[in-house]
This record gives C-alpha cells, sequence and structure tokens, in this order.
C-alpha cells in the first residue's frame, strides 16, 4: 500500500517567475553582481523567507553573454551574517508514524548547527561549464570575505550553453548553494542564431530546478525559514518542496507553440527523472532535446522511454510544441526518481503514481504548463544541430593516457559514512599491500590507491591538448553525478561490473578491491549512453555496479582546477580532488 503525505502547500498556484536578465553587450562587458542576504517568497501561502542571494534573488540574474565577448564580473559581497538558513541532522531517520524526517518540514527534533548558525558570508564564485583561466575558476579555498573585492575575468571563448554559477567554498558549497547563491549565464553565438531557435522571452524559458525545505511555527505551520536537514542514515540533504525558478510548484501561461526551455538540475543532491503529462499520459513525444551541458547535440535527442534524467549539474535544453493543444489544456512535469538516485527505472506511464516516501520523495509535482488563447504556430527542429566536434578519432584514444578513478564509500565509526574518490595508479606485479585489482577478460590490471583526500598531494597533471582517458568506476550503492572544472568531455563507454571489496578494504587512506568487468546477476540497470549524453558534457551520472569511461582533453588554460562529485553533500566532504593542466613544453621541469 502505498502511502501519500498531504501537501502542506497548494501546487500551481504561483507563475512561473523569469529570472532577471543581465545582458553582457548591454554593459559594455562589464557587470556588477553584489552578493547579499535579502528577502524572498517561495510560495504564496508561505511567509518571506531569509535568503543569500546574486543580486538578492533566487535565482540570480541569468547573465547573457556573447562567445568571443570577454565579460568582467565584480562580484560584490556584501554579505552579513547570521546565515539564514537552519542546518539539522535530525535525532532519528523516521518520526513514529514512520514517515522519514526528510520528507517533512521542520527540524524533527535535530537542534540547528551552532557553526552553521555562525557563517557570516565568505564566499567564492564558479561558473559551471565556463572555459575560465584558473585564476577566475573560483578554487574552493580562495574565499572573498564580506567586504572584500573580487572581479573575475571570463574571456567567453566557447560555444553556446546554458551554464551557471554559483557558491564554491570549501565544506560549506552545500549551504551557500542553499541558501541561494546560484544564478544561470547563457552563451550564445552563430551557429545557434543560424538555426534560428527561441532567444529570450517569451520563448525561450530558462528553468532552475531545485528543493527546498522550511521549518515550522506554532499549529505547525510552515515559517518560510530554509531548513537544511540530514538525517544519521541519509547524508545527503533531500527536501520535499520542489522550486522551480524561485517558486514551489509553479505554473507556466504558454501559447499554441514551440518553446525552448534551457534544463537545469541545481539542487544538492536530487536527481530528477522528469516526465511530461497530459491527460494522464506521458507527452514525451513533444520533447525533443537539442542541447546538452556544453551545447548543440549533433541530432535531436528524444527523452528516454522513462524519462528525462537530470543529476544536480546537469543541464537539457529542450524544443517542446505546444502547437496542437486547445486552449485550457494543461500539461505536468512530474519526477519519478526516489533518492537517494540509484539508477533504478521507473515507467513513465506510471508518474502520476510516482509518490514514495519511502523513496524520498513524497510530492513528484515539479510545475504545470497552461495552454492560453493564441494562433497556433509550430517550429520546425532542425534535423543537423552542432558540427563543430567529433568524438575523438581512434588513433588519439590509443595512446591516450589512462587514469582511473574510484568512487567509495568509507564507514567510519562514530561519524556519517564518508564519500571519497581514489586515484588509483597501475603497478607492477612485484606490488604488495592493499591493492584493487580490475579483471577484463584475459586483461588484469593491479592498482594502487596514491590519493585519497582533498589535500593530498595532486597526482593528475594532464598536458594542454592530448587526450586522456578517465575511468570512473563506481564502488558505492548510489549514482555520483562527477563534474570535470574547464574543458568538456565525451563520454565512450558505460559497463556493468561486478565488484568483491574485503572486509576493511576502504581504509582512510588505501583501498583494496576485485573489480571484474561483467554484469553481476543482481544488477537491474542496463548500463546504456542515452542519446542525450552523446554530447559535450562537463558532469556524467556514473552509476551503481558501473565504469564509465571518458575522453578529456583540456585545450584552453594552464593552471590547477577541481573535479568532484556534484552531490554537494560529497563534493564537501572529500569528493573532491584537484588537478593542474600543464603546457607539454614544461612537463621536463616538473619533478
Ligand atoms: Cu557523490
Amino acid at each position: 500500500m502505498t502511502r501519500v503525505l498531504a501537501a502542506p502547500l497548494a501546487p500551481y498556484v504561483d507563475a512561473l517567475p523569469l529570472p532577471s536578465r543581465l545582458i553582457a553587450s548591454e554593459h559594455d562587458g562589464r557587470l556588477t553582481v553584489s552578493i547579499r542576504a535579502a528577502a524572498h517568497r517561495f510560495h504564496r501561502d508561505l511567509p518571506v523567507s531569509s535568503i543569500w542571494g546574486f543580486g538578492g534573488m533566487i535565482p540570480g540574474p541569468t547573465i547573457e553573454a556573447e562567445r568571443g565577448q570577454p565579460i568582467a564580473v565584480e562580484w560584490r559581497n556584501e554579505l552579513e551574517g547570521p546565515f539564514p538558513v537552519s542546518v539539522t541532522v535530525a535525532p532519528r531517520p523516521a518520526d513514529a508514524d514512520g514517515v522519514p524526517v526528510q520528507c517533512l518540514p521542520g527540524l524533527s527534533g535535530g537542534e540547528p548547527d551552532r557553526h552553521a548558525s555562525r557563517l557570516i558570508g565568505h564566499t567564492v564564485v564558479h561558473l559551471h561549464g565556463g572555459l575560465t583561466p584558473a585564476s577566475y575558476d573560483g578554487w574552493a579555498e580562495n574565499l572573498f570575505a564580506p567586504g572584500q573585492p573580487a572581479v573575475y575575468h571570463y574571456p567567453m571563448d566557447q560555444r553556446a550553453a546554458l551554464l551557471w554559477y554559483h557558491d564554491h567554498v570549501m565544506g560549506i558549497t552545500k549551504f551557500d548553494v542553499y541558501a541561494g547563491l546560484a544564478g544561470l549565464w547563457i552563451v550564445r553565438d552563430a551557429r545557434e542564431r543560424d538555426l534560428g531557435l527561441p532567444e529570450g522571452p517569451p520563448f525561450e524559458v530558462p528553468l532552475l530546478i531545485q528543493d527546498r525545505n522550511f521549518d515550522v511555527g506554532g499549529q505547525g505551520r510552515l515559517t518560510g525559514r530554509l531548513v537544511h536537514k540530514t538525517d544519521a542514515d541519509v547524508m545527503e540533504a533531500f527536501p520535499p518542496f520542489t522550486v522551480v525558478n524561485g517558486k514551489v510548484w509553479p505554473v507556466l501561461d504558454v501559447q499554441p507553440t514551440t518553446y525552448r526551455f534551457r534544463v537545469l538540475n541545481g539542487s544538492n543532491a536530487r536527481t530528477y527523472r522528469l516526465v511530461l503529462v497530459h491527460d494522464g499520459e506521458p507527452a514525451l513525444g513533444r520533447i525533443a532535446q537539442i542541447g546538452t551541458d556544453h551545447g548543440l547535440l549533433h541530432v535531436p535527442a528524444a527523452v528516454p522511454a522513462d524519462g528525462l534524467v537530470l543529476a544536480s549539474a546537469e543541464r537539457a535544453d529542450l524544443l517542446v510544441d505546444f502547437s496542437d493543444l486547445a486552449p485550457g489544456s494543461e500539461l505536468t512535469v512530474l519526477n519519478t526518481a526516489a533518492a537517494p538516485f540509484d539508477g533504478a527505472r521507473f515507467p513513465a506511464a506510471e508518474a502520476e503514481n510516482a509518490a514514495d516516501i519511502d523513496g524520498l520523495l513524497p510530492y513528484p509535482q515539479v510545475m504545470r504548463v497552461r495552454v492560453a488563447h493564441g494562433t497556433a504556430t509550430r517550429r520546425s527542429i532542425p534535423r543537423e544541430l552542432a558540427t563543430d566536434y567529433d568524438l575523438p578519432p581512434p588513433d588519439a584514444l590509443s595512446g591516450a593516457r589512462p587514469r582511473m578513478i574510484a568512487l567509495v564509500e568509507m564507514e567510519l565509526d562514530d561519524a556519517p559514512n564518508m564519500l571519497t574518490m581514489r586515484e588509483l595508479q597501475e603497478v607492477g606485479d612485484d606490488q604488495t599491500g592493499p591493492l584493487v585489482t580490475v579483471r577484463d577478460g584475459e586483461q588484469t590490471v593491479r592498482y594502487r590507491c596514491v590519493a585519497a583526500h582533498f589535500e593530498d598531494t595532486t597526482t593528475f597533471f594532464p598536458m594542454l591538448g592530448r587526450y586522456e582517458v578517465w575511468q570512473l568506476v563506481n564502488l558505492t550503492g548510489d549514482t555520483h553525478p562527477i563534474h570535470i572544472h574547464l574543458d568538456p568531455f565525451q563520454i565512450l563507454s558505460r559497463r556493468a561490473i561486478l565488484y568483491e571489496i574485503p572486509e576493511r578494504g576502504i581504509a582512510d587512506r588505501d583501498l583494496a578491491a576485485v573489480i571484474t568487468l561483467e554484469r553481476d546477476p543482481d544488477d537491474e540497470l542496463d548500463h546504456t549512453i542515452d542519446d542525450n549524453e552523446r554530447g559535450l558534457k562537463d558532469t556524467i551520472r556514473v552509476n551503481p555496479n558501473e565504469i564509465v569511461e571518458i575522453a578529456v582533453r583540456f585545450t584552453t588554460y594552464s593552471g590547477r582546477y577541481m573535479y568532484h562529485c556534484h552531490i554537494l553533500e560529497h563534493e564537501d566532504r572529500d569528493m573532491m580532488r584537484p588537478f593542474v593542466t600543464m603546457p607539454p613544453e614544461l612537463m621536463p621541469f616538473m619533478a
């Protein structure tokens, strides 16, 4: 019997807000964005919430850039304490009725974290997807204190895409982004204009999807105060209310024509699998996906049959056709992904029954679209989109440097589990000690763990212009969206593995495991690459029982960058590592 929670807020009563636009060319490429505390109303029936926002807004202003026209942004940190979010770890994972506390508003008996309440507003801004020199990439430890000036230069020498800017402070990105520090950034170029794609309102609509929770006051009424709640069993926050462009479950009135939706999952941890429903049936055939993280795909892709999966930081550029719909028609966007997401399937036809309290998905609602009166016009969808990239040629990959990264979850005696990334180095047959053995048919390769924590010695020094093949192997039970800063990459393969980790195989700095490239008989995932993943990506999902191979090539800037899981609670607790891109002619001088 499926349990259902009554929603404490009415869905589809607030109009979808469109973020304010900051068009760089109208300001000679020089922008100033204040970062400040403000008040924001997440829903018609909620009191205002205290937030931290770029421009004092959720989302921050959408910065619109032209390819090849550099932008300088003065990020003006005007934040002041106290931190506007109550952070808590609930003492029990479920209430007396067995409902997981993360599905419920309020602190659920948890104490407000006193360290979080003392945060006074250090920040640092990262442009996610930006080809940005290292000095301006927003290194997680190079903080802007309140009042400290920071001017970042963005060359914008990159193809059209939906990027986003957000806080990236070491250890507290999960809190600062949750408090509101995120905004969209759109790069435009000639290729997109040649294709005649909608640009700007009303037919181009950005959708920043996030999940949020609120505190409760007297008589159990929602107070509007933001709550970041985790529990002893689940270290990530999976709040119950879906917020699009800053409103809980909004509604958008559309004309009967084709719309372009620029969708970003800006949640801390939640993965969405979005299904468009009309008259109780999935209407995914109305959607053509034309772009992904770093812009246009080669050809439009249909949405996968179960729905459009977007993990934290993934983007989708969608054309959606409403031209045949009568005025008053309503379509609903629902989320069918339980949390934590592990890739498990859920049929789109069942989307209206996706509520799953134990899967921390009490309310599948995302937003509604309502068709207004108007002249029906249908936009044809270009058959050929991007022409400026190809899969790396086999000879470039055959000599490519391999890099192996294991994703592991370490159990700690007196603290929540810790997610870490282990950089592995191939070793000879004579190596002893804890090793990772990878068997692929006849071939066996053995590895030693050479880095486990963010502050461990850098081991990745990719040379500019040279392809590398990074292998991401997931030895945990959940999907991790792995994001690499700087240049985009392409997925080469996604393959099933089975693995064994011996007792105490995951130690603070060592790792022992035996990994075989074959399917576990109990594994129900298909480990396929979706068509919409065959573009230029900067964030890739690595599912359980899976190894993902990506072709990585840095071509732009030398310097110290980061790669990390984009589940913010993981990134903050050690699922992040540095790498240094180097010009080849400097390599002989590296010790
Ligand atoms: Cu992760």
